[in-house]
């Protein structure tokens, strides 16, 4: 499917998006670190470049990139704090597709705009304190009451719920069936009574985007809620991880981002500290680790763009998205580690940005599905071709 935006008019974005990284956030990273907090000047700046709506159709105001050009947007904006990235991503990624791919022309019409033009901000909501890897098993219910759903339960390291005026709910809606068949997806909006966010909580890396619990006590949605409307019944853990394999491909390009400006930073500093009278870049033991750390960025960058390129020719891209985020989430650590240990002494104190480099990246072995789950989502997709 050819993309709604030209070549030209996407190589403008990407250096438009690259000056304003520079000259803009990257100057902002300690204050971010410090504050824990986006400044509002920043997301107001966001809004007014569009984007909180980059992957949403034109037809609701976004900019309808394309899988592959979204991907690279998201490579290039991991080259600052995260923080910056996921005060919009979720309006692009996990918080607005489940609409996208299951919504229905109403529920489209109503949220997407506003999701688009970054008015409304959106959180996905399928965590729970006994359900994280084993996503199927999730316990909060949503129950019949006439033509609306009663939803209850407690969702769990929901990332910018502190923000998010709509939220994507994974609830139980058929009690009689157990596993991923009696799960729908639900849209839950900001003040609906019962609806309790709860505290951010205090975090090893990415300060300043925010994670936490959602508690939902008998929140009452209409039907008309439910993601795809009455034929939406049983598909939330679908959809779920529909939006997961995307989320996937995109937390793989975000290490690939991260890992470019972590070698950005260890090279620039192997090349300027001196030890026995020279460059430290001039020993072959940094030059090895250097090499190492290129090498894998460069692996991570061909695997997320084949991934990326598969999902956008609409294939089945669960093997090659869990493979992406599991390579490159998994270098990216390595990649860190080399270079906090080419700043030495340095690389551990919070004056270099290595030290929260360092701390940003352990998170992404974690979120959207832990190294383990993958391991599993590739071997169970592998397995099932030789059987
Ligand atoms: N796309 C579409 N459908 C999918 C799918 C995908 N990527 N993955 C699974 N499904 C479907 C399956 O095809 C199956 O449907 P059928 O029975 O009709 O074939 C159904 O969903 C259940 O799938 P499965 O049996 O594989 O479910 P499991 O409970 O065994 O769990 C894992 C699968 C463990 C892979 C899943 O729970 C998972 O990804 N867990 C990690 C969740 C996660 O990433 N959490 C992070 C927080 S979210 S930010």
């Amino acid at each position: 499917m050819p993309s709604a935006f030209d070549e030209d008019d996407f190589s403008a974005l990407l250096d438009t998006l690259d000056r304003y990284i520079r000259e803009r956030l990257m100057p902002l990273e300690k204050t971010v670190e410090e504050t824990a907090t986006v400044p509002d000047a920043i997301l107001d700046e966001m809004r007014e470049m569009g984007l909180f709506g980059l992957s949403i159709p034109q037809a609701y105001g976004g900019f309808e990139l394309d899988v592959v050009q979204e991907t690279r947007v998201q490579m290039l904006f991991s080259g600052t704090s995260q923080a910056f990235r996921l005060a919009f991503w979720p309006n692009v990624g996990i918080g607005s597709r489940g609409i996208v791919y299951g919504g229905t022309p109403g529920q489209k019409q109503r949220y997407l705009p506003g999701l688009a033009s970054g008015e409304l901000r959106a959180a996905f909501c399928l965590t729970e304190p006994d359900a994280g890897s084993d996503a199927a098993n999730i316990r909060t219910v949503a129950v019949r009451d006439g033509d609306d759903f009663l939803i209850s339960g407690t969702k769990r390291f929901i990332t910018n719920a502190t923000h998010a005026d709509v939220f994507t709910v994974m609830a139980r809606s058929d009690a009689g069936k157990s596993g991923a068949d009696g799960i729908s997806a639900f849209i839950v909006e900001k003040g609906t009574p019962g609806l309790t966010i709860g505290k951010p909580e205090h975090k090893l890396g990415q300060r300043g985007a925010p994670i936490c619990d959602v508690i939902l006590d008998r929140v009452r949605v209409p039907k008309e809620n439910l993601i795809g409307g009455e034929a939406g019944e049983g598909k939330g853990f679908r959809i779920a991880m529909q939006v997961l394999d995307s989320g996937r491909i995109g937390v793989a390009g975000s290490a690939v981002g991260m890992m470019k400006r972590i070698i950005d930073e260890a090279a620039t500093y192997a090349l300027s500290r001196k030890q026995f009278g020279q460059p430290i870049a001039e020993f072959q033991l940094i030059q090895g680790m250097l090499a190492d750390s290129e090498a894998e960025y460069l692996a991570g960058h061909a695997m997320v763009m084949e991934a990326a390129r598969s999902l956008q020719a609409k294939r089945d891209t669960r093997i090659l998205a869990a493979s992406a985020k599991y390579f490159c989430s998994e270098a990216l650590g390595r990649v860190a580690d080399r270079a906090l240990q080419i700043f030495g002494g340095a690389g551990y104190i919070a004056e270099y940005p290595i030290e929260r480099l360092w701390r940003d990246a352990r998170v992404l072995r974690i979120y959207e599905g832990t190294s383990q789950i993958l391991q599993l989502v590739i071997a169970r997709g592998l397995l099932k071709r030789y059987a």
